[in-house]
C-alpha cells in the first residue's frame, strides 16, 4: 500500500455504508418544510372533491337529492352510485377477494360509509355542498358484535352476497360469515390438550383500533386528454400495484398511467387499500378533463379507512406439570367491518396468524380462523402488525402467562424453558412456517440480566407485602415478552396480492462520475429508505451513500415492485439492491482487470477498488471504473454501468425480540407509569442503528398507545365514539415513556447482506409488554385476564373488582 492510501477500515468509514448510523437525509427538506405530500400539489383548475357519508350503521338509502348541492355556485358534480354504475364503477374489488361499494349502492352498512362525492371549486365550497345534499335513511338494525353476527336471526348485512355459500376462501356457513381458515392438526392437538397434565384456557381479545398517521389518505388525479395519460399522485404504500389495478379496472393502458407516491406522511398500513376517494377523484377527473384532488380530514381517517385488530382469540394451551408445552389451540373470530378489505397475500386470509406459536417449540398446534361481516368500517390489516402478526404475538404472549399462573411457575422460566433452542434452525413450525434463523436464549438472558429481573422479582415480593400491610397503594408490574416476527412476503410461490407475485426490485444507474442513483420498487413512509438503501449500496459498490440517490414512488421511473408494507422492504428490496449491486460490481471487475491489464481473476476487490492480487498499489477505484465504463472502448464490454435486480426472496425473515416493561400502577386512580421499558431487538444485520433505534421508538410508542389506551369503540347502534383527537388515545412527548434499546445479531442466513426487517417488531413486542405489566401487577391478586385497551378507568375496574378498595 502506498502512503497516500488510508487503510481500509478508514475508507469503509468514509462510505458510511452498513453498521454506520448515517443522518437521515430526508430530514433536511422535512425538518425545512420542504417536503411534497399529496397536499401540496396544485395545479391550475384543480377542483376538490368531499363525501357525503352515512350517519347511520345500517339503513336503507331511500332517496338521494342533490339539487340544491348542485345550485350552489361553484359545485361542478354531485356523483352517485347511479352515476358510477353505467361505467362499473360503483363497487371495487378488494384486496381480499371481496367487493366493496364505492358509493352507497342502496343501502349502507357502516357509519361513515361514502354515499356521494361532491366535486366543486375548492374545498370550502365541496364541504358547503355535502351539507345540501338530501339523503334519505331508512334504519335498519344493527350488529356490531361479530359473534351476534352468526346468530341465525341475525339480519343479513351484504345483500349482494345473498344465496353465496362460496367466498374468496371458500365456503360461507352463514349470510354474515366470510371465511374458515384452518392450519395445523385438529385431531392431534385435541388428543393432546384432552390429555394432558395442564391446560390454560383463555379469551384474548385484541381490540379495534386505527395507525391515525399524521397525514390522512388522500390523492390528486389528473386525466390529460389530450395525451390519454392519467397521473395519480395519492398516499399508495404499493404505487405499481395501484397503477396494475387501476389500468384493469378502467381498462386504460397501464403505460397510460402514472402512480406518483410524493413523500408520505406516515403509511402505517392504513394507505396499503383502496379508497372509493382514489375512485371518484379519477371518475371526476375523467368526467371534468381537469385534475381533482380529494384529501380526507381527521375524522373521516379514523371513521372510514382501514383500522387495525379487532380479533377474539380463543386459546387452550396445555403442558406438563413441569412446564414443558405440549400443544395449542387457538380458535379466531375476526371482526372484519362492512366488507371484506384486508390486505393479506390471497393466500392467507387470517395473513400469517399461524406464527401463533411464537419463539416456542410446540410439538401440535391447531388454527381455525373466522371471518365475519358487521356494521363497521373495513380494513383489518394495518398499524405495524407484518399481516396479524401483532395479534398472534399478543395471543401466545398472553396464553404464555396464563399458562406460568396455572402452572405456578415464573414466567420468564417458562418462556426460557420452551423457547426453540439454536441448533434447531432452520425450525418447521407446528402451524406451517419454517422460521430461518433465531438464538432466543441468548437475547432473553441478556434482557433479563440487563433489567436485573431477579432483583425486580424481589422488589415486587416486596411491594406486595407493604400494600397488603397498607403501607403502599401502587402495584408494581414486570411485562414480559419474546416476539417472533415474520417478515418479508415474499416468496412469489406462495405470497400475492390479487394476483401479483410480491417480488421487489432495484435498478441502478453508475454516473460517469461516480455517483449514483438507485431506483426500488419500495416506497418509504418515514422509515427513511433514502439514507438505508443507499448504506446497503455502498457497501456492495464501494461508492459513499452521500453519492448516491435513492428514488422511490414513482411508476414512470421505479422498478415495478410491490410497495413497503409488512416490513418487507429490507428482506426484498433490501437484497434487490445488494444483487443488483454486485452486478455492478462484476463488470467493475472486468473493467477493472482490463485497466490494470490482468486477467480477470487475478484482481480482488478491497472496499471501494479492485486491486491486483499481491500488488495492492496497483487499484483502479470505482470512480475510476465508472470513468471508464463511459469513455473507454473496452473490447467485449458495452458501454455504460447499469444493473437491475428482481428478487424472489427464497423465504421469509424472522426477526425476534426480548422486550421488558417495567410499570407502577396506582390502584386508586387506575393510573400507571412506565418506570423502564427495555428492548432487545434482533434483525439480522444491521443497516443503520440510529435508524433502526427510531423504529423502535416509533413503534414501541404506538404499541403503548394501543396497550394503554386507544380504542375505535361504537356503541351498541354502531356509532363511532371515538372518531376524534379528543377521544381517541394519541400519545404524546408528555405520555411517552423512556425506552432501553439493545441488540442482539442473527443474520438471515438466505437474505444477501443477513438483514430481517425492523419496522414493525416494536409493534408486535410491545403490546404484550405493556399489557403483561398490567396483568402481573394484579397478579398476586387473583387476576389472570383483563382486555385492552388499560385506560385509567378500566385499570381502576379492575383494582376494584378484585377487592382492592377495601
Ligand atoms: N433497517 C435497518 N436494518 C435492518 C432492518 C431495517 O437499518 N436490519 C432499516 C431499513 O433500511 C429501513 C427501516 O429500518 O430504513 C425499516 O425497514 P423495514 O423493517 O424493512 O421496513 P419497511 O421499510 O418495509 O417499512 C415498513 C414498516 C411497516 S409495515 C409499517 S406499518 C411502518 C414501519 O415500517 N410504518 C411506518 N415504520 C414506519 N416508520 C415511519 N416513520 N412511518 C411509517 O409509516
Ligand atoms: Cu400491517 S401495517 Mo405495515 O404492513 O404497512
Amino acid at each position: 500500500m502506498n502512503e497516500m492510501t488510508p487503510p481500509n477500515t478508514e475508507r469503509a468509514a468514509a462510505l458510511k455504508g452498513l453498521g454506520s448510523s448515517r443522518k437521515r437525509v430526508e430530514d433536511a427538506r422535512f425538518t425545512q418544510g420542504k417536503g411534497n405530500y399529496v397536499d401540496d400539489i396544485k395545479m391550475p383548475g384543480m377542483l376538490f372533491g368531499d363525501f357525503v357519508r352515512s350517519p347511520y350503521a345500517h339503513a336503507r338509502i331511500t332517496s338521494i337529492n342533490a339539487d340544491k348541492a348542485k345550485a350552489l355556485p361553484g359545485v361542478i358534480a354531485v356523483l352517485t352510485a347511479a352515476d358510477l354504475a353505467p361505467l362499473n364503477l360503483h363497487w371495487m374489488p378488494t384486496l381480499a377477494g371481496d367487493v366493496q361499494m364505492v358509493l352507497a349502492d342502496g343501502k349502507v352498512l357502516f357509519q361513515g360509509q361514502e354515499v356521494a362525492f361532491v366535486v366543486a371549486e375548492n374545498r370550502y365550497i365541496a364541504a358547503d355542498a355535502v351539507e345540501l345534499v338530501e339523503v334519505d335513511y331508512e334504519e335498519l338494525p344493527v350488529v356490531v358484535d361479530p359473534f351476534a353476527a352468526e346468530a341465525p336471526d341475525a339480519p343479513v348485512l351484504r345483500e349482494d352476497l345473498a344465496g353465496k355459500t362460496e367466498g374468496a376462501h371458500g365456503p360461507r356457513r352463514h349470510h354474515n360469515h366470510i371465511f374458515t381458515w384452518e392450519q395445523g392438526d385438529r385431531d392431534a392437538t385435541e388428543k393432546v390438550l384432552g390429555s394432558a397434565d395442564v391446560v390454560a384456557e383463555e379469551m384474548v381479545y385484541y381490540h379495534r383500533t386505527h395507525p391515525c398517521p399524521l397525514e390522512t389518505c388522500g390523492c390528486v388525479a389528473s386525466m390529460d386528454k389530450v395525451n390519454g395519460k392519467l397521473t395519480v399522485w395519492g398516499t399508495f404504500q404499493a404505487p405499481h400495484a395501484v397503477r396494475t389495478v387501476a389500468s384493469l379496472i378502467s381498462g386504460i393502458a397501464e403505460h397510460n398511467i402514472r402512480i406518483v407516491s410524493p413523500d408520505i406522511g406516515g403509511g402505517f398500513g392504513n394507505k396499503v387499500g383502496v379508497y372509493p376517494g382514489y375512485i371518484c377523484a379519477i371518475v371526476a377527473s375523467i368526467v371534468t378533463g381537469v385534475p381533482v384532488k380529494w384529501v380526507e380530514d381527521r375524522m373521516e381517517n379514523l371513521m372510514a379507512t382501514a383500522f387495525a385488530r379487532d380479533y377474539w382469540m380463543k386459546g387452550r394451551i396445555s403442558a406438563t406439570r413441569d412446564g414443558k408445552i405440549t400443544g395449542l389451540s387457538c380458535h379466531v373470530t375476526a371482526d372484519h367491518g362492512a366488507f371484506d378489505a384486508c390486505a393479506d397475500p390471497t393466500k392467507f386470509p387470517a395473513g400469517f396468524f399461524n406464527i401463533c406459536t411464537g419463539s416456542y417449540d410446540i410439538p401440535v398446534a391447531h388454527l381455525a380462523v373466522d371471518g365475519v361481516y358487521t356494521n363497521k368500517a373495513p380494513g383489518g390489516v394495518a398499524y405495524r402488525c407484518s399481516f396479524r402478526v401483532t395479534e398472534a404475538a399478543y395471543f401466545i404472549e398472553r396464553m404464555i402467562e396464563v399458562l406460568a399462573i396455572k402452572l405456578g411457575m415464573d414466567a420468564a422460566e417458562l418462556r426460557r424453558k420452551n423457547f426453540i433452542r439454536k441448533d434447531q434452525f432452520p425450525y418447521h413450525s407446528a402451524l406451517g412456517w419454517e422460521y430461518d434463523s433465531g438464538d432466543y436464549h441468548t437475547a432473553w438472558d441478556k434482557a433479563l440480566k440487563a433489567v436485573d429481573y431477579d432483583g425486580l422479582r424481589r422488589e415486587q415480593v416486596q411491594r406486595i407485602e407493604n400494600f397488603k400491610a397498607g403501607k403502599t397503594r401502587k402495584l408494581l408490574g414486570i411485562g414480559l415478552t419474546h416476539f417472533t416476527e415474520i417478515v418479508g412476503a415474499g416468496p412469489v410461490k406462495n405470497c400475492d396480492i390479487l394476483g401479483l407475485g410480491m417480488f421487489d426490485s432495484c435498478e441502478i444507474r453508475i454516473h460517469p462520475t461516480g455517483s449514483a442513483i438507485a431506483r426500488l420498487g419500495t416506497i418509504s413512509q418515514g422509515q427513511g429508505h433514502a439514507t438505508t438503501f443507499a448504506q446497503i449500496l455502498a457497501s456492495e459498490i464501494g461508492i459513499p451513500a452521500d453519492d448516491i440517490t435513492v428514488e422511490e414512488g414513482d411508476t414512470d421511473t421505479a422498478p415495478y415492485g410491490l410497495g413497503t408494507y409488512g416490513s418487507r422492504s429490507t428482506p426484498v428490496a433490501g437484497a434487490a439492491t445488494a444483487m443488483a449491486g454486485r452486478k455492478i460490481r462484476a463488470k467493475a471487475q472486468m473493467i477493472a482487470a482490463y485497466l490494470l491489464e490482468v486477467h480477470d481473476d487475478d484482481v480482488e476487490w478491497d472496499v471501494d477498488r479492485f486491486a491486483v492480487k499481491g500488488a495492492p498499489e496497483r487499484f483502479k477505484t470505482m470512480k475510476e471504473i465508472a470513468f471508464a465504463a463511459y469513455n473507454q472502448a473496452i473490447p467485449g464490454l458495452e458501454p455504460g454501468l447499469e444493473a437491475v435486480s428482481y428478487y424472489d426472496p427464497p423465504n421469509m425473515t424472522y426477526p425476534f425480540g426480548a422486550y421488558i416493561c417495567v410499570m407502577e400502577i396506582d390502584v386508586d386512580t387506575g393510573e400507571h407509569e412506565i418506570r423502564q421499558f427495555y428492548a432487545l431487538d434482533d434483525c439480522g444485520t444491521r443497516i443503520n442503528p440510529m435508524i433502526i433505534e427510531g423504529q423502535i421508538h416509533g413503534g414501541a410508542t404506538e404499541g403503548y398507545a394501543i396497550a394503554m389506551g386507544q380504542e375505535i369503540a361504537y356503541d351498541d347502534m354502531g356509532n363511532v365514539k371515538t372518531g376524534t383527537l379528543m377521544d381517541f388515545f394519541l400519545p404524546t412527548a408528555w405520555e411517552t415513556p423512556h425506552y432501553t434499546t439493545d441488540f442482539t445479531v442473527t443474520p438471515s442466513p438466505h437474505h444477501p447482506i443477513g438483514a430481517k426487517g425492523v419496522g414493525e417488531s416494536p409493534n408486535v413486542g410491545s403490546v404484550p409488554a405493556f399489557s403483561n405489566a398490567v396483568h402481573d401487577a394484579f397478579r398476586a391478586f387473583g387476576l389472570t385476564q383483563t382486555h385492552m385497551p388499560h385506560d385509567h378507568w378500566r385499570i381502576w375496574k379492575t383494582a376494584y373488582e378484585l377487592g382492592l378498595h377495601g
